[in-house]
């Protein structure tokens, strides 16, 4: 399997030569892509939007927004300009300044974007919330960094315990005939007729911007910070990674509740000048095709987990939408099973780039390069200017094809800044040598691939064998009857562990007792016979974070009768 490459389709990308750009790199020849580098004045709002506002791109569309309500587009200038109401909003009816925490919580729309961009204007720490959060998620993460403001929609409210929040002093409602109160103000009114003029807040590189909870496996949600000075690598990220050109028109389907729907939703994009698809509602795989037909979509940035629902919807569907503006799709959030690459070849004619990166390193970190050769299955290699390494729990580089820690060597200017409130947390993602430690455990192939093999603690030990639990997933999800797979250790007073997989069946097939032995087989053929799960379970569906990871801890916590910790991130 490791050694099936998918060589570069024919193009002219942007990043050219990936081995001779990653010897001869310099972060400080991308700060010269950015305005302050000669004025001194930094805002990452102002790179993203009024730059190009104020230039060429004036008249250029920067999103083309589109839900079951409503189809709107927005030029560089249409959004320098609402996103400048948006802040004066916020400034005088709510008294934003630097540094105050304000929260989104509400359903996509034009007026999310024109809101985060705004606050940003005034130096403001903007925390996105996914729309779907229930009261208990919401007041943490308003608690825990002491927001002063949320923004949100008469609908949600109801979800925010602003009794129990002392520290939030305005309720921004975002939807038609609100009553103000003093603290509560009325967006949509005081929008139109808010000055389109706005003296934007300069802020230092390392002043804060975003700030994202994430759920780790224990414990409450930890507020990770990023600061403006994470635009450099968003940016050349975007460049070199997504591919971005002039020409393109982009769509990131993730939400920005999830950080690549702002880091790759908005910032990567929109630095790089590029014009922005954004589409609300619910998945659906019609909905999906279409949005790429009607837009003409040439960049397209998604995750696993819809790639493989698309993959469900089957082959004959792809076939009824001229998908033909496609030249680069990738991928993140998840390991990408080489069965969905292959089908991705066989379907668009196009190769899903993987690449690999987490909240807390706020931008991405391991890519597949367009120009570069693809080994479905792996990650690819570290971007140029970061080193990325296999660690032992001491911290020392482990040699090629041995699993262990997938460390990042600390310093990459998108960085998170801290753990909001917590130090100790912070502290603990670094070894004394300077590897931050990522959580995941994973190996590199000779050639420099990174290949992912589960979260440290998914890693299955059985008979003294260490098995990757994405490996076994893989194979799983190349059985012609299973949509979806999630594999876990299981105690065993034997063998240590056993390999026990939780599986969705695809439309048309019936769970027997035949099927279980059946699937046992084929991965025992197709993979080891230490790797075949003793048990198999079959579910409708497997618990899944809302940016689309299968949560194995909650699987995990399931079978051995456990408390399933914070389930606030578990989609519906
Ligand atoms: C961007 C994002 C981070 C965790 C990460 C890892 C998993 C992300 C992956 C991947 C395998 C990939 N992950 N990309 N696993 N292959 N290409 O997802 O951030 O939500 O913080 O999650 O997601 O386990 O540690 P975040």
């Amino acid at each position: 399997m490791k050694m099936e490459t998918l060589s570069v389709i024919k193009g002219d990308y942007n990043l050219k030569d990936y081995n001779q750009a990653y010897e001869n790199f310099d972060w400080t020849e991308v700060e010269k892509n950015f305005s302050w580098s000669e004025t001194g004045k930094v805002n990452i709002a102002y790179e993203a939007i009024d730059r190009h506002a104020e230039g060429v791109r004036k008249n250029k569309v920067a999103l083309y927004y589109r839900d079951p309500s409503r189809e709107e587009k927005y030029t560089f200038k249409e959004m320098k300009e609402y996103s400048n109401r948006a802040a004066n909003v916020l400034k005088q009816a709510a008294d934003v300044e630097k540094g105050d925490r304000v929260f989104v919580f509400m359903p996509r729309s034009p007026e999310l974007y024109f809101t985060i961009l705004g606050a940003m204007k005034l130096g403001a720490v903007v925390g996105p919330l996914f729309e779907a959060f229930m009261e208990g998620a919401v007041r943490d993460r308003l608690d825990d960094s002491e927001a002063k403001v949320i923004v949100t929609t008469p609908a949600l409210l109801e979800r925010v315990p602003v009794n129990e929040l002392p520290a939030l002093k305005h309720i921004v409602l975002v939807g038609e005939e609100v009553k103000e109160d003093g603290k509560i103000i009325d967006f949509l009114g005081r929008l139109e007729t808010a000055s389109k003029e706005l003296e934007i807040e300069w802020v230092g590189r390392e002043d804060g911007m975003l700030l994202h909870y994430t759920s780790g496996s224990t414990g409450k949600p930890k507020g990770v910070l990023h600061v403006h000075n994470a635009m450099i690598q968003q940016y050349q990220t975007a460049n070199w990674i997504l591919d971005l050109k002039e020409d393109d028109i982009y769509w990131c389907t993730a939400d920005p509740g999830w950080v690549t729907g702002t880091v790759y939703g908005m910032f990567g994009p929109w630095l790089n000048g590029a014009s922005n698809v954004i589409v609300g509602g619910r998945f659906k795989p019609e909905t999906w095709y279409q949005t790429i037909e009607d837009y003409g979509i040439t960049v397209w940035y998604s995750a696993p987990t819809a790639f493989r629902m698309l993959m469900g919807a089957g082959d004959e569907l792809v076939k009824q939408f001229d998908l033909s503006s496609l030249r680069h799709v990738l991928s993140v959030g998840e390991p990408l099973n080489p069965e969905v690459v292959r089908w991705g070849v066989k379907v668009f004619n196009l190769r899903i780039h993987d690449n690999w990166w987490m909240t807390e390193t706020g931008a991405q970190i391991i890519s597949n390069y367009p120009s570069m050769e693809i080994k479905p299955g792996s990650m690819g290699k570290p971007f140029p200017g970061i080193k990325a390494a296999i660690v032992d729990d001491q911290g020392n580089e482990l040699p090629p094809n041995r699993m262990g820690n997938l460390a990042i060597y600390k310093g990459w200017p998108s960085m998170m800044n801290i753990i909001w409130n917590n130090p100790e947390k912070y502290e603990s993602y670094f070894m004394p040598n300077g590897w931050y430690v990522s959580g995941d455990s994973a190996y590199m192939d000779e050639d420099g691939y990174f290949w992912f093999q589960g979260r440290v603690d998914d890693v299955i030990m059985t008979s003294g064998e260490r098995v990757g639990p994405f490996e076994v997933e893989s194979k799983l999800v190349e059985h012609p009857a299973i949509a979806e797979a999630g594999v876990i250790g299981k105690p065993d007073p034997v063998r240590g562990e056993i390999i026990k997989a939780f599986v969705a069946l695809r439309e048309g097939y019936e769970v027997s007792d035949e099927l279980k032995e059946e699937i046992r087989d084929f991965v025992k053929k197709g993979l080891a016979a230490h790797a075949a799960p003793r048990e198999i379970e079959f579910k409708d569906k497997l618990p899944k974070t809302r940016s689309g990871k299968i949560m194995r801890r909650v699987l995990k916590a399931w079978e051995l009768d456990l408390p399933t910790g914070d389930l606030s991130t578990m989609e519906d």
